[in-house]
């Protein structure tokens, strides 16, 4: 659905940035509603910066990361995505779907604990038709060591073998490898804290990644659990990194002759 505030505005579907601002204006109002902490509108803003080095597109680095991602939360025993104000608000439905479709649990787990913002978010998750949300019961609730954050306090995620980070910051992402779990994490920056600490780095903007995420699924869920672990052995993060590093380069260079033809 077109959000409320981008009809309000007019923007036109023709407009050659429309999908950017429609989630632009999905992230404003989430921040409205106490889905997205202030801070994660910043956060929007660096991630698009980000996602017009790479060509606003899934490249070849992040389709092999996505396969391995899957794979690995395939053959995990203990699998877990947790889920923060901006990641509810950009994805809902997508993520219920691969949840479902992975048959893992969702875990609200946010940095900026404002009162309320887990209640709306829980709501946000169980009218996109989530059924197993963690995260949300206090009681259920410990603490990750070597953490400050309000992110340490956890509730599946403490048993969790892999768990995978959208969005998120350095962190914790170190506290969990600390823990040894496999951690997967979706983050357009690929020289984040998070993106060198995690297992499987996906490159790429969430939006994308999750629907991506969602067809690899359906068929990676035929592949015998020998094809699976064949996949995520031969993915070497570091060199995907660097790879992607490359392909930034190239375009940026590309960038360089082919942007000014615009004015031609
Ligand atoms: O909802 P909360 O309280 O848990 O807070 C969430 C934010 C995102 C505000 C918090 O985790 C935060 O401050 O994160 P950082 O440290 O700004 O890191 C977010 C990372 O996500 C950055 O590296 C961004 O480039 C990246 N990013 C932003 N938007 C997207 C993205 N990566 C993938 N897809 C995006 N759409």
């Amino acid at each position: 659905m077109v959000p409320k505030e981008i009809k309000n505005q007019s923007v036109p579907q023709s407009h050659p940035r429309y999908s950017s601002l429609k989630y632009r204006h999905k992230i404003i109002e989430g921040m409205k509603n106490l889905v997205v902490a202030e801070a994660g509108l910043i956060a929007h803003g660096r991630g698009e910066c980000f996602d017009y080095i790479i060509g606003e597109k899934t490249n070849e680095t992040a389709k092999i990361a996505i396969k391995a991602a899957v794979a690995t939360l395939l053959t995990a025993k203990k699998p877990v995505i947790s889920v923060n104000g901006n990641v509810a608000a950009l994805v809902p439905d997508e993520l219920v779907i691969l949840s479902k479709l992975l048959n893992i649990p969702l875990e609200i787990n946010l940095f900026y604990a404002k009162e309320g913002r887990i209640k709306v978010i829980t709501e946000v998750l169980k009218n996109a038709g989530a059924s197993d949300i963690k995260g949300i019961n206090e009681d259920m609730m410990t603490e990750l060591n070597g953490l400050e954050s309000n992110r340490r306090k956890v509730d599946f995620i403490a048993k969790a073998d892999v768990v995978m980070v959208p969005l998120e910051d350095g962190d914790r992402t170190e506290a969990l490898k600390r823990l040894n779990k496999t951690v997967i994490a979706i983050d357009l920056n690929p020289i984040s804290r998070t993106a060198l600490w995690a297992d499987i780095t996906i490159v790429d903007n969430i939006i994308r990644v999750i629907p991506e995420m969602i067809e690899t699924t359906k068929q990676f869920k035929k592949l015998h659990t020998n094809e699976l672990i064949e996949i995520i052995n031969n993915f070497d993060n570091k060199l995907n990194i660097q790879k992607t590093l490359d392909l930034i380069i190239d375009y940026i260079t590309k960038q360089k002759e082919e942007a000014f033809k615009i004015l031609e």
